[in-house]
């Protein structure tokens, strides 16, 4: 549990004549962007310089989002303080890692299993459906009721957005205080169908082709799996999130698989990777012992280790915890 009234004074504590920087995770999903830009337009109400800092490579995400306190570099002349969102180990940040070890201070918001301690401050919930509903509860935290809520229409939708990213639009981690908090985000003027349809609805037909043959490649041995390889012309430039966030989505959602792997062999010989439990079978673990991590059903990790020792390190570890 986070305590809110906690998360609220240290915020109040940076000073605001110093700027505040927000990253999330790379490989930025929807709830790491929107909480982040949701977080830095709150920041700014209250009166200060926030920005929140996403890689060009996915700014591709936030064409139907207003981004004019997004930075894609950030030059530090000058003091700032640094907000991990979405992300508990600063090796998650990627190229903004850099920042973070030169910030004054640093807050860590988060609800990822896992974590390193790094940060000045954290504030992390692991049951929680994600970042974007912590930041709904900070936000209620902040509100006085004598006065307009911090929340407006803009940042109510992006919350939600997040929110519905997470959770695969209301479906699963969903607990009573997500559809409460989704209840004042609609209170507050989000408009729910615009966010749902940017964030989990919007599967075109070239990715639909990419889903089809994502498909046609699952294997079965003690799990199932998908090989993907960057050599395939095919696949050589799909972005990452589209095969691992929108085409991937719809592969976990088969009834009768309990283990899924998602792999892909990068061009420098690396492989990306997600795995999918439907079962008790704890992923994080599994994705642990090649760097990676993430929650109980759902992990990540990049590795150089190749193809078929993580094929066989997860056999093994499925058999053993079956
Ligand atoms: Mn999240």
């Amino acid at each position: 549990m986070i305590d809110y009234k906690i998360l609220k004074q240290q915020l109040e504590l940076l000073p605001q004549s110093t700027v505040v920087l927000i990253a999330g995770h790379k490989n930025a999903d929807y709830d790491s962007i929107t909480s982040c830009i949701a977080l830095a337009k709150i920041l700014s109400k209250l009166g200060y310089t926030a920005y929140a800092l996403i890689e060009k490579a996915d700014m591709d995400k936030t064409y139907w989002l207003d981004t004019s306190c997004v930075l894609n570099t950030y030059d530090e002349n000058q003091e700032f303080n640094f907000i991990m969102l979405d992300a508990n180990r600063k090796e998650r940040l990627g190229r903004f890692e850099q920042l973070f070890d030169n910030a004054r201070t640093t807050i860590c918001i988060d609800h990822h299993e896992g974590g390193n301690n790094e940060s000045k401050y954290s504030f992390i919930d692991k049951d929680i459906s994600s970042t974007a509903e912590i930041i709904s509860h900070l936000a209620n935290e902040i509100d006085d009721p004598l006065h307009n809520s911090i929340l407006d229409e803009e940042i109510s939708t992006l919350l939600y957005a997040g929110i519905a990213a997470d959770t695969n639009s209301f479906y699963k981690r969903v607990t009573s205080q997500t559809m409460l908090v989704a209840s004042m985000l609609l209170y507050h003027g989000a408009n729910g169908t615009f966010a749902i349809k940017n964030v989990c609805k919007n599967l075109c037909l070239r990715e639909a082709t990419i889903l089809s043959k994502m498909f046609n490649n699952i294997q079965f041995d003690s799990f199932h799996y998908v090989v993907l390889d960057r050599h395939d012309d095919f696949f050589k430039d799909i972005p990452y999130s589209t095969i691992f966030k929108k085409c991937a989505a719809y592969l976990y959602e088969l009834i009768d698989v309990n283990v899924f792997g998602l792999f892909l062999i990068e061009l420098d010989g690396s492989v990306s990777g997600v795995l999918r439990s439907n079962c008790d079978i704890n992923v994080d673990g599994l994705a642990t012992e090649f760097g990676g991590g993430g929650h109980k059903k759902a992990a990540g990790f990049e590795t150089y280790e190749s193809i078929e020792v993580i094929l066989a390190k997860v056999k093994s570890y499925v058999q053993e915890q079956m």
